[in-house]
């Protein structure tokens, strides 16, 4: 498949392609709040709920015959690990958003994950072509460990605004805060300006 080079997005943000207090690593650390969660893929469903004009309920198969592409990304975490040119495959958050019919009163979103933690963001820091949900890396499945068989990738922000094992999202009509984001981290999390703790 054909991958798009969105590598860029640092000059979006007047920074280095290595944000500031970031070194580069090849590995692929592993960061979750308790171990991987238990899931069936025969009952496995992602939902979108709240500022809506359509409340969807997809299954494994559907989500994953929505248009979708593959894109090299660079993941960024708060713990000073940085993994460049990650090829993600998935499908964008604003083809979710359209089919959902997110209304104008919507300001914010939720997403939510099968170990219960959640983050949000800004609707518009969602509507971007970039912020995919994502099943493949590298050409391969994602792993369990990594958030298979579905999580967000935030390439614009820190790796903790991306939910592992996502299942649903709610556009919220008040910003509220996220697992970290109450826990100390900081609810805007741009990497080009070292928004690591609130
Ligand atoms: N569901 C879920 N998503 C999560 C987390 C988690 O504990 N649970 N940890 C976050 C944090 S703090 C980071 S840095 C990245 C780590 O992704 P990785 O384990 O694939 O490196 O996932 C984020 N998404
Ligand atoms: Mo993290």
């Amino acid at each position: 498949m054909e991958c798009t080079d969105m590598t860029e997005v640092h000059k979006e943000f007047g920074g280095d392609r290595l944000p500031p207090g970031q070194r580069e690593t090849e590995a692929f650390p592993v960061l979750s709040k308790d171990g991987v969660p238990s899931w069936d893929p025969e009952t496995w469903q992602f939902h979108v709920d709240g500022a809506v004009k359509r409340e969807l309920s997809l299954s494994l198969s559907e989500f994953r015959s929505l248009p979708h592409e593959t894109q090299r990304q660079d993941f960024h975490c708060v713990t000073g690990w940085s993994r460049l040119g990650c090829e993600f495959t998935g499908v964008k958050f604003p083809t979710i958003a359209e089919r959902a019919g997110v209304t104008d009163a919507a300001e914010s979103v939720m997403f939510t994950a099968l170990d219960g933690y959640t983050t949000s963001l800004p609707l518009s820091d969602c509507l971007r072509d970039d912020v995919l949900f994502a099943w493949a890396l590298d050409g391969s499945e994602l792993s369990e460990e990594h958030g298979g068989p579905l999580r967000v990738v935030t390439p614009h922000k820190y790796a903790y605004k991306g939910a592992k094992w996502v299942t649903g999202i709610e556009f919220l009509t008040d910003h509220e805060r996220g697992y970290w984001e109450k826990r100390g981290y900081s609810d805007t999390a741009n990497p080009w300006q070292e928004n690591r703790y609130s």
